[in-house]
């Protein structure tokens, strides 16, 4: 922080939230705090090294005699590996890209983009949308790629979307009991994901309870549908000076699941790919929605 040639200053700190909980750091110009040379009026000092799955939410004021200034917010995060912005599904003759806010087909991954089936693309595009009336006036969202529909961003309603707990989950039956992705799933159960709640605490905590290797009824475990899923949650939270048709954000939340049979003994099974959305209305950003229309067929 260079606090340049303004009056003498008085103080400079840094506030914010550290995961949720606050974070306050004092920033110093005495040559010893990361700061360059002391009396420079560069001011700094060392931040906790980043774990995966942090995010640092701050701003910066800088105390003078006379007034104070302050920055506007930075965000700082810290991603899991694993926990993806996009992804392909592959099952049987079919490759599925996604993306972690409502997107299907119309994804560039590595691959290409297109939902294909033998790998002729056979999809372009897919999405939803959402319909109602709110005090008798129609209402519409949603994410259509192919009429620049793009309402929904990735993560709950009110959360940055750069926090890294943000994204696709993947949890498959093959993997291991209370391995990586068990673990990983405390990070979506954190956005509305489900769990078998094994030793009824009410808390996502997948412990081998008797240490044997295996997974028993009364030890947590992901909900895994199908025989891979992959979740994500989206919200409208979009502003509407980007939308196509200029509708405020209503405070909707979608959670995602979408899950395959990719070993599964039929092929018309394996050829399959299922979607689960649950829908949730959230705060007061809007007043009742009735008569919601739902639709994902173009
Ligand atoms: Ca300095
Ligand atoms: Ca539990
Ligand atoms: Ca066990």
């Amino acid at each position: 922080m260079f606090t340049g040639s303004l009056s003498p200053v008085t103080g400079v700190n840094l506030y914010g939230l550290l995961n949720d909980q606050p974070y306050t750091l004092q920033l110093f110009d005495d040559g010893n705090h990361n700061d360059s040379l002391s009396g420079d009026k560069i001011y700094g000092n060392f931040i906790r090294v980043f774990q995966e799955g942090d995010l640092l939410m701050f701003r910066i004021t800088m105390q003078t005699a006379f007034d104070t200034t302050t920055t506007k917010q930075i965000i700082t995060a810290c991603a899991f590996p694993d926990v993806v912005k996009s992804i392909d599904i592959r099952t049987g003759r079919i490759i599925l890209p996604i993306d972690n806010r409502g997107n299907l087909a119309d994804v560039a991954t590595a691959s290409g983009g297109g939902m294909r089936y033998d790998s002729i693309v056979s999809i372009f595009s897919q999405g939803f949308m959402l319909s109602g009336l709110i005090e008798s006036s129609v209402w519409a969202a949603g994410v259509f790629s192919t009429s620049l529909i793009k309402d929904f961003q990735v993560g709950k309603v009110g959360y940055p979307i750069e926090d890294p707990k943000n994204g696709i989950y993947q949890v498959a039956l093959s993997d291991s009991a209370f391995g990586t992705s068990w673990q990983r799933w405390k990070g979506a159960v954190s956005l509305g994901a489900r769990y078998w709640d094994g030793n009824n605490n009410n808390i996502y905590d997948p412990i081998d309870l008797n240490q044997n290797g295996t997974w028993e009824l009364n030890e947590d475990m992901p909900e895994i549908l199908g025989e891979v899923s992959y979740f994500t949650v989206f919200n409208d939270g979009v502003d509407v000076s980007l939308r196509r048709y200029l509708e405020s954000p209503k405070g909707i939340e979608i959670r995602q699941t979408i899950y395959a049979f990719p070993d599964s003994d039929s092929p018309a099974m394996q050829d399959a790919v299922f979607i689960r959305y649950e829908i949730v209305k959230k705060g007061n950003l809007s007043p009742k929605i009735d008569d919601i229309i739902f639709w994902n067929s173009e």
